[in-house]
């Protein structure tokens, strides 16, 4: 594969090994009694070991609403450590079951790596970090900038088709892992860093003084972001989809984490069929008629994973935006359970 290729698809070396799935993963995970999570563990708000090296985050907060519906426990991950460049192969290989982590859908990652995107919980688009010091307001005044940025990502080709389409001449520093990357800007090595905008809040929390840093008005890119699975396995991708669409119902429905015993004695026929006191839609999937009320009280609705991990509950402040529910004029929809 040659370099431009490899850096359309952002997908490096994973093309090399594409296994398919045999069904059965769900049976997989239940011997096991544990899922086999991949997430980055570098990125605050996302994914990130706590002190006591318990994993926190949106990305995290899908591995345990799944491990939730399976076995009523949302404890029941393990989660491996992936970098950019390692994440299509850990899933490809069956070290994982699904991986959850900060990773764009485009046409060539869903059709050339044996694997499939399930849904976007989270649509996002690449922006820019600067030093306020250099007192740059737009990334249309970067012309002859040095930007740092991670290899085997969509960010590599977005950054270098922007300043083309805008006739600017860019320096790319590209590297292995993030905290080369960042360390490089943090260093003054480089003028920018590019990378997904919720990305460009939770990295800004590892600079060494984040207030000297604003992230540039433009987004230069669609960044749709959500869970991956292998091919091969039709029960499992349905499962990995619906803990998905059941998280954004659930918020659609009001059912929170501190209200759901509550609404399991609701009259209204959408809430009963989501939370599964009538009809067998949960087992439909493979799982129990109460996989909803299992997973709203392991992590709440969508809603709450967003807040918790990154919106107003957390240090990253991100705004809803677009990933605010449809009925709200954003774009989380998700299908009925019927
Ligand atoms: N969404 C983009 C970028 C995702 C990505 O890998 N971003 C880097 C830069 S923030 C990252 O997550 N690094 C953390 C790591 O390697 O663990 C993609 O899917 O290619």
């Amino acid at each position: 594969m040659n370099i431009v290729r490899s850096l359309s698809l952002g997908i490096a070396a994973a093309t090399a090994l594409v296994v398919t799935a045999s069904a059965g993963t769900l049976d997989d995970v239940k011997a096991r009694g544990m899922l086999n999570c991949g997430s980055s563990g570098q990125l605050p708000g996302f994914s990130l070991p706590d002190a006591q090296g318990i994993w926190m985050g949106f990305d995290v907060d899908y591995c345990r609403a799944v491990a939730a519906a399976i076995f009523n426990d949302p404890t029941k991950v393990k989660f491996v450590a992936l970098s950019s460049k390692d994440r299509f192969t850990a899933l490809q290989s069956g070290d994982i079951d699904v991986l959850s982590r900060n990773t764009t859908w485009t046409s060539s990652r869903d059709t050339q790596l044996g694997l499939n995107f399930t849904a976007i919980n989270y649509f996002d688009g690449q922006g820019f970090i600067v030093r306020k010091s250099i007192k740059v307001n737009s990334a249309l005044e970067l012309n002859d900038a040095a930007v740092c940025v991670q290899q085997g990502t969509t960010t590599e080709l977005n950054l270098t088709d922007y300043f083309r389409a805008n006739k600017m001449r860019v320096k790319v520093v590209a590297f292995a892992t993030l905290d080369e990357s960042l360390k490089a800007y943090d260093t003054g090595r480089c003028d920018s860093y590019t990378t997904d905008a919720s990305q460009l809040y939770s990295v800004r929390l590892k600079l060494a003084k984040p207030d000297d840093h604003v992230v540039l008005p433009e987004i230069i890119s669609k960044e749709p972001l959500g869970p991956l699975v292998r091919h091969g396995d039709d029960q499992w991708f349905d499962i990995i989809k619906w803990v998905h669409f059941a998280l954004v119902n659930a918020e659609e429905f009001n059912i929170t984490k501190a209200n759901v015993d509550e609404q399991v004695k609701s009259d209204n026929p959408e809430i009963k069929r989501l939370l599964g006191t009538e009809g067998n839609y949960g087992e439909q999937l493979g799982l129990t008629k109460d996989w909803v009320v299992r997973i709203v009280k392991g992590v709440g609705n969508y809603g709450e994973v967003f807040d918790r991990n990154l919106g107003q509950g957390s240090p990253l402040k991100i705004a809803r935006g677009i990933n605010a529910l449809w009925t709200k004029g954003g774009l989380q929809y998700a299908p009925p359970v019927r």
